[in-house]
Order: C-alpha cells, then sequence, then structure tokens
C-alpha cells in the first residue's frame, strides 16, 4: 500500500504543479521524491528563502501553479520571507512542508500561525483516510482563490499506509474543512471560472464616466494580467491612454498609445500624461502610493474609478468616486458595449508627444560616471541597446531598483518579474532564477544591489549548477545605499550601512560565472564578448557606480514609510 507521502506528491502532481523548488531534508524527502516520480521537476535551491521566492516567480512567469518543499519546522521559517512575499502578491504557490506536532521536538514550531501570519492559508493532513482530498483542496485554493498555501504534512501521517490510494471515499461536502485552524480565510476571495461578473448599473456608470471624460487614462495592475487585450480594446474605444502598474509592466508593450508604467519609475513624459487625466481606471490596480506617486499623479477633481474582483480591494488604496466590482476582462467587454468610439486623450498634441519620445532612454541627463565609477543610468541604458530584446528582467530591491525598472525593456508582462509586495532585499537573485526556470532559451537578467547580491550569493551556486542563461547585474555602491541617501544628507553616522568594498566579479568567477568588474561604459565590451560567444555559461556584471545622488524615485519613496 502506498505511503501517504508518496500519495500527496502524486496528487499535487495530478493538479497541475510540474515544477516543485525546495531544500530537501529528512521530512520532506519521501513527499519530493513522490512528486519526481510522478512527472515534477525539481530544482534544488541552497537556501529556504530563495527556493519560496523561486517558486513565486515560476509561477507569476508562466502563469502556472508551483510547490515548494520544505523540512519541519527550520525549513519553513527559512522560506518565510519569500513565503510572504508570495502571499502578498497572491501567487498560486503551495508550499510542501514537513511538520512535527510534538511540542518537545526541536523541529517544532506552531506551523499553521506562521502562515496565518503572513496571509498564506494552512492545511493539515491528519488523516491518511482524506490525504488526498486534503492535498487537491490545496491546489484547488492555489489556483482557484489566488492564494499562497502551506500544505503541513505531520511525519506520522506521511509514513502511514492509506487504503484510499484514489480519494474516492465519500468526505463531507469536500469545501474547505480541510483548512487547518479557525476557517477565518473564508474571505469570499474565491472566483469561479468566469470570473465575478459586473452589475449592469456599475457598467453603466463606468460608461456614462468615460464618455465625460476629456483625458481618460487606463491603468492595468496585477489583475489585468491575462486580461491585456480587453482592457487595450476598451481603452481604444474610450479614447484613453494606457499605463502599467509596476508589477504589470510590460502588458502594453508596443502599443502607440502606452506611457508605459505609471508611478515612481514613470518617465517625466508619461508623468505629465497621466497627471494630466481627468479620468483614471485602475483595472486590476490598487492604484497605491507607488503607482500613483502617492496622489501627485491624480490631478485635482479627476474622477478616479476602480475595477476589481474582490470587494475589500475597492478603495483599499485610495478614495475613489466609485468602484466597479467584477472581473476585468469582463468589465471591460461590458463597457466596450455600450461605448461609440471617442477621441478622448488620442489627440494629434499627444501623438506628437509621444512620437517624439516619452521613454527614459531618450531622457537627457548629467552623466556622473568618472574616477572608476560608472553613472547607473549609461549601464542601464547601455546594457538595454547591447542585450537582446527577447528578454526576462527581474529586479530586487534598494535606491538601484529604478534604473533596471525604467530602463530595461520587455516585451511583456511575463517578461518583467518584480518581487516588491514585501519590499524585501535578497529576493530579486532567486527571482531571476524562477522566472529563468520557466523560460527557456531566453536570458534572464537579474538586477541586483551589492546589499541583495551578498544576501543571497548562496543562489549563484544554483544557476551554474542549472545551466541557466542568466545575466546578473550588481549596481555596486559598497553600501546599503538607499539607507546612504535617507540618512546622510541629515549628518548621520552612516557606519552602519557603509561597507568596503568586495570584489562580486570573483565572487561570480568562483562559483563558475564568467565575470567582469565595470567601471566605465568601455567595460562592457566584455558582456558584448559574451553575448556574440552564444552566452555559453552565466555571466555576472559587478559594476561599480556612481553614487552621488540617490535615485529620482527615492526620495518618493521615503515618504511612503
Ligand atoms: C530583508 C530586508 N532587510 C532590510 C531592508 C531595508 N533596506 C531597504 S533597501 C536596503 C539597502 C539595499 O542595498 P543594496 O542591495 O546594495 O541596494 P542599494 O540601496 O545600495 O541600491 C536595505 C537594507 C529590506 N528592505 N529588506
Amino acid at each position: 500500500m502506498p505511503r501517504v507521502a508518496d500519495l500527496v506528491g502524486r496528487t499535487l502532481v495530478d493538479g497541475g504543479i510540474d515544477h516543485v523548488f525546495g531544500v530537501v531534508g529528512s521530512g520532506n524527502f519521501h513527499v519530493t521524491n513522490a512528486m519526481v516520480d510522478a512527472g515534477a521537476r525539481f530544482v534544488a535551491a541552497r537556501h529556504e528563502g530563495g527556493a519560496a521566492t523561486m517558486a513565486d516567480a515560476f509561477a507569476r512567469t508562466s502563469e502556472r501553479p508551483a510547490a515548494v518543499t520544505v523540512h519541519q519546522g527550520c525549513g519553513l521559517t527559512n522560506a518565510m520571507t519569500g513565503i510572504t512575499e508570495a502571499a502578498k502578491s497572491r501567487t498560486p504557490v503551495v508550499v510542501v512542508a514537513a511538520e512535527v506536532t510534538e511540542p518537545r521536538s526541536n523541529f517544532f514550531v506552531d506551523q499553521s500561525a506562521l502562515a496565518r501570519a503572513v496571509g498564506a492559508v494552512p492545511f493539515r493532513v491528519d488523516d491518511p483516510a482524506t490525504a488526498v482530498r486534503v492535498a487537491r483542496e490545496a491546489v484547488r485554493t492555489a489556483v482557484g482563490a489566488r492564494r499562497t498555501v502551506l500544505l503541513n504534512l505531520p511525519l506520522a501521517v506521511q509514513a502511514a499506509e492509506t487504503g484510499d490510494p484514489d480519494g474516492s471515499e465519500d468526505f463531507r461536502d469536500g469545501s474547505g474543512d480541510f483548512r487547518d485552524g479557525s476557517g477565518d480565510f473564508r474571505d469570499g476571495s474565491t472566483v469561479g471560472a468566469a470570473g465575478v461578473v459586473p452589475s449592469e448599473a456599475d457598467l453603466d456608470r463606468l460608461a456614462d464616466a468615460v464618455r465625460r471624460a476629456e483625458r481618460p487614462v487606463f491603468v492595468a495592475g496585477r489583475g489585468s494580467r491575462g486580461a491585456g487585450s480587453a482592457v487595450a480594446a476598451a481603452a481604444e474605444l474610450s479614447g484613453a491612454l494606457l499605463a502599467e502598474s509596476a508589477v504589470a509592466k510590460g502588458l502594453f508593450a508596443g502599443h502607440a498609445w502606452s506611457l508605459g508604467v505609471s508611478g515612481g519609475f514613470a518617465s517625466p513624459g508619461a508623468a505629465a500624461l497621466i497627471g494630466g487625466a481627468d479620468l483614471i481606471v485602475g483595472w486590476g490596480c490598487a492604484l497605491n502610493m507607488w503607482t500613483m506617486r502617492h496622489g501627485s499623479l491624480v490631478a485635482p477633481g479627476a474622477t478616479v474609478v476602480q475595477v476589481d474582483d474582490t470587494a475589500d480591494a475597492l478603495g483599499a488604496h485610495r478614495e475613489l468616486t466609485f468602484g466597479v466590482l467584477g472581473d476585468v476582462a469582463l468589465t471591460a467587454a461590458g463597457l466596450q458595449r455600450r461605448l461609440e468610439p471617442r477621441t478622448g486623450y488620442r489627440t494629434g498634441d499627444v501623438r506628437r508627444r509621444l512620437d517624439a519620445g516619452i521613454t527614459w532612454s531618450t531622457e537627457l541627463y548629467d552623466d556622473l560616471g568618472g574616477d572608476g565609477l560608472i553613472d547607473p543610468r549609461t549601464l542601464s541604458r547601455d546594457l538595454d541597446a547591447l542585450l537582446p530584446d527577447d528578454r526576462l528582467v527581474a529586479v530586487d530591491s534598494g535606491n538601484f531598483m529604478g534604473y533596471p525598472a525604467a530602463y530595461l525593456d520587455v516585451r511583456d508582462h511575463r517578461s518583467f518579474c518584480f518581487t516588491q509586495a514585501f519590499q524585501s532585499i535578497g529576493l530579486g537573485l532567486a527571482t531571476a532564477i524562477g522566472a529563468a526556470v520557466a523560460s527557456p532559451g531566453r536570458l534572464t537578467v537579474a538586477a541586483l544591489g551589492d546589499g541583495g547580491a551578498l544576501m543571497s550569493s548562496m543562489e549563484l551556486e544554483t544557476v551554474v549548477r542549472l545551466g541557466l542563461d542568466l545575466l546578473v547585474v550588481v549596481y555596486d555602491d559598497h553600501a546599503y545605499g538607499a539607507e546612504v541617501h535617507h540618512f546622510g544628507p541629515d549628518g548621520a553616522a552612516l557606519d552602519t550601512v557603509v561597507f568596503p568594498d568586495t570584489d562580486i566579479a570573483a565572487i561570480g568567477r568562483g562559483f563558475g560565472f564568467d565575470a567582469v568588474t565595470v567601471r566605465a561604459a568601455r567595460d562592457l565590451d566584455a558582456v558584448r564578448g559574451w553575448l556574440d560567444a552564444g552566452r555559453p555559461r552565466p555571466m555576472l556584471v559587478d559594476a561599480k557606480v556612481a553614487d552621488q545622488q540617490p535615485s529620482w524615485w527615492l526620495e518618493e519613496a521615503f515618504r511612503g514609510h
């Protein structure tokens, strides 16, 4: 008879999980092997924090659920930052965790409480007879309700044999009774296959607002991923300009009326046009302080509408004129049915402004490079020109993050992975690994600060071991630059946030990367050579960046603290 661990592993794979990232210990050894036996690919990370973020990024870029597998207790706590990021981003990830239930065990910790504390949904397999059902329900919740779930597997139950390999016996109604704890996750966020249908009254109201508007801008967020063409079609009839939140960067790539990213990373030209809007509609977009620059991109008196399929999300970050509860694609289609074509904001004048160039690459700046340091804008602009267009970009957190986010273009929203819901540094490299695993044959760029790079450097081994097509770019100011620029102007002592210069290129070489130290634009010739040679192995650029001034978006960001 099969063991529970085998059945659970097979059930997860049958449920649609084909990639599992993790660190294997005694408690998750069998369930991980069962997933591999059932056809899933296992990717060993060097730290559980990396594994969780790899799964998160894999799920975001492939638009398929992914799993993480961890040892009981300390394996799970190591993964918690990445799990928190995934949970806040509503990424469909199943964390498969071995569990001890005996409080005197060294490994004991209240794992379900950990999950609840960060917004993940805990499940527990506590009876062999229902193991398959619980595992199915965990995947169903992850995918159907867009939640990060924790599937606890107590060691004793895992080892038990079960007579119900199909999970076919009747078990009440199977509607969530397996969740561990008080059931307080019944938040109404489960979405049916067809999506939440907007009311006719809300659609009429939205159409009226569009008819009254002269300068509408549609800002698409995470909830528009997968519905970009529906939003673009509704914008066309509405005469609306298009913009994306940072997590949806690339959604309207190449669209003639797209402004690119709205918010802190918006180019000055894009920000001016968004700030001139008399109607802003957020489509699956929170219109939060980042996307709206603390409200400064919302003109006084502008009508503000938010479309979201989760009632709690409406108005959570910004005062709305009104909200529309509905699936983004269904709402966009409903709006289209009500409208005659309008010019709106798509005027000749705006056309000329867009044609003249409003992207970052057309912005002029005083180059601050010299004395062995490269201006981070020059580094980013030149890399954008040098690297193949068909790239994926993953960005860590820190002062530097605006440069790659602004300058490195991507062809679609699946090509930009921004794990910033928790604002943690150190997730960027694992993000890039997860995205690269999901996208074989394409170059993935991991843009990191030296702080984030050194916090996650153990995963450089994972990159080399997997033979990933990856370029790591470190914006190296040998400091926690965000803190230096935050506190430096006040004259504060900065010893706690400044470090000796580290030869990160040598670290890369030690792991088996090609590597170069970049101090001026001409040093990027080494990257050109690597590209010309066919990217034979992963490459690391340790760019010693000019650090006289904070990035343009950072002062903006400080206001959110
Ligand atoms: C896990 C975590 N620890 C600390 C912080 C606070 N923090 C925000 S930015 C930053 C500095 C990041 O330094 P680096 O990666 O070198 O990027 P830089 O700011 O220098 O561009 C720190 C420590 C954080 N956001 N996340």
